[in-house]
């Protein structure tokens, strides 16, 4: 869990680093499940895929079903289908930092892998996680945390996440849009110094959806592929829904299951 020092830096900041949780046996295991997915050698029901088009404009391409085995996938959601994200998504350290930050029974808004492909890879303008466009029944930022995993080396060169450290307690600057409008870029980003989180494979960021954040594209030859877990209050509904869904729940009583997603996958 995060000690009195981090929660501090947490607070002040709007992120803090957790170093990494994964063992490296454990770690390779999520690598070799990242490339079985993008290259279809595992496939889950309802995982959403979309390919990266490259570029400093903020353009992006259709989001849908598996499109064929290919390293220039952007962006993939559902990974909490597959047990060994599962598992990963369920780590005992983020159990307790989000017991922490949010409460015990937490949900996951979305389990998501983000890829700069090499010498590729989509520019994603500075923005906060929320607003109407997320469609939740709350919005206030307190019961919600991201968690963020470098699956590769992330580097300034090759597109890591970069944040304005503290600018999570400007609140929510937009309910509609999730990209940061010119008037708040031009008050609240230029002339406030940025962080480049620049991290290990394995190594682990926490970050306040409130949190501004962007990350550029890759000009390197390395990938820069990130897993990022929205955790949140397991009450949280989606305000669309009638019926009042809730999210995947990660932890609490009603948690997935390791075991099911073992059993879906051999049956
Ligand atoms: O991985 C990235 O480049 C951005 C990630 C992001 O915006 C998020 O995890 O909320």
């Amino acid at each position: 869990m995060l000690s009195d020092k981090q929660l501090a830096q947490y607070h002040a900041d709007g992120y803090v680093r957790l170093g990494k949780v994964a063992t490296d046996e454990e770690f390779d295991a999520l690598r070799q499940r990242t490339d079985d997915i993008t290259q279809g050698r595992v496939q889950h029901d309802g995982m959403w895929f979309q390919l990266d088009l490259g570029g400093a404009e903020y353009k992006l391409g259709p989001g849908g079903k598996f499109a064929g085995p290919s390293d220039d996938y952007r962006k993939i959601e559902g990974w909490e289908r597959d047990p060994v994200y599962l598992a990963y998504t369920q780590h005992p350290v983020f159990q307790a930092v989000t017991r922490q930050l949010i409460g015990e029974r937490v949900s996951a808004y979305r389990c998501m892998f983000m890829n700069k492909p090499p010498r590729k890879g989509t520019v994603l303008p500075y923005h906060q996680d929320g607003g109407d466009g997320w469609g939740l029944s709350s919005v206030d930022g307190a019961d919600y945390a991201t968690i963020w995993t470098a699956l590769d080396p992330a580097t300034k060169a090759n597109g890591c996440v970069e944040v304005v450290p503290g600018s999570h307690t400007l609140g929510l600057l937009s309910k509609r849009g999730h990209v940061v409008s010119e008037e708040d870029k031009r008050e609240h980003v230029e002339n406030h110094p940025s962080v480049f989180l620049e991290l290990d494979v394995g190594e682990v960021v926490v970050l306040h959806n409130f949190l501004l954040h962007r990350s550029g594209v890759n000009e390197s030859d390395i990938a820069r592929r990130g897993y990022s877990v929205c955790y949140m209050d397991g009450a949280i509904h989606r305000t669309a829904d009638e019926d009042r869904k809730t999210f995947p729940m990660i932890f609490g009583d009603d948690a997935l299951s390791v075991l099911d997603a073992e059993a879906r996958m051999s049956a």
